[in-house]
């Protein structure tokens, strides 16, 4: 494995890692073209206070049958396996070989109207300091980070590229939240696809 792996910042409390090359160029838009129609996509749902709410974006959730998870209130079912995520996988094994992925959180954001809100993948499905590979596709986005108990730390942006990876490992989930903010306006993104892969203990 050649690509370049940058520990992005000394962040209190936090281990991420940036791979901006983990796709070459040709990789990731084949991989984003062939997802739109691959992936069975959704209009997600929360519940708030036993009552369900449109998210704004797609999403599905994919992985191994035994792998149940419980998001914002809602009993997720996994989906099969597709062959281009199994080929992701593959790759993202290269670089955590000891972290055995069974499942994907896969979000389609269509355009800068898409986001998603502030929280921590600190389900206890997922265990302790649970390592989430995040692989980005097409659009670049903001990804906004704060901590959850220190003021004295800033929250910050990271720019999120197609083709990149995100390892966020340790006590990140625990310690922080991250947010994928709107952008509206003239300047709006085209569509954007992400891919939480994660490892969720039965
Ligand atoms: O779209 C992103 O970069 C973030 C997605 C995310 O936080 C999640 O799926 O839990
Ligand atoms: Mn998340």
């Amino acid at each position: 494995m050649s690509n370049a792996s940058i520990p992005i910042l000394d962040l209190p409390d936090a281990r991420l890692e940036y791979i901006p090359d983990f796709l070459s160029p040709n990789e990731a838009s084949r991989f984003f073209n062939g997802l739109v129609d691959e992936i069975p996509w959704q209009e997600g749902t929360v519940r708030l206070f036993g009552k369900e709410h449109p998210i704004p974006r797609l999403q599905a959730w994919i992985g191994d049958a035994d792998a149940r998870y419980r998001y914002s209130g809602v009993d997720l079912e996994p989906s099969p396996w597709t062959p281009l995520l199994l080929e992701i996988a593959e790759k993202l094994s290269a670089v955590r070989p000891a972290v055995s992925f069974n499942s994907v959180l896969a979000n389609l954001y269509r355009d800068g109207n898409d986001s998603m809100g502030w929280h921590s993948d600190d389900e206890p499905e997922l265990g302790d300091e649970p390592t989430i590979a995040s692989i980005s596709l097409g659009a670049t986005r903001d990804f906004r980070m704060r901590h959850l108990r220190r003021d004295d730390v800033e929250p910050l942006t990271l720019t999120l590229e197609g083709g990149s990876l995100l390892l966020m490992e340790g006590t990140t989930q625990e310690k922080w939240q991250h947010s994928l903010p709107k952008r509206r306006g003239r300047n709006s993104p085209g569509p954007r696809i992400n891919l939480t892969f994660r490892r969720i203990f039965a």
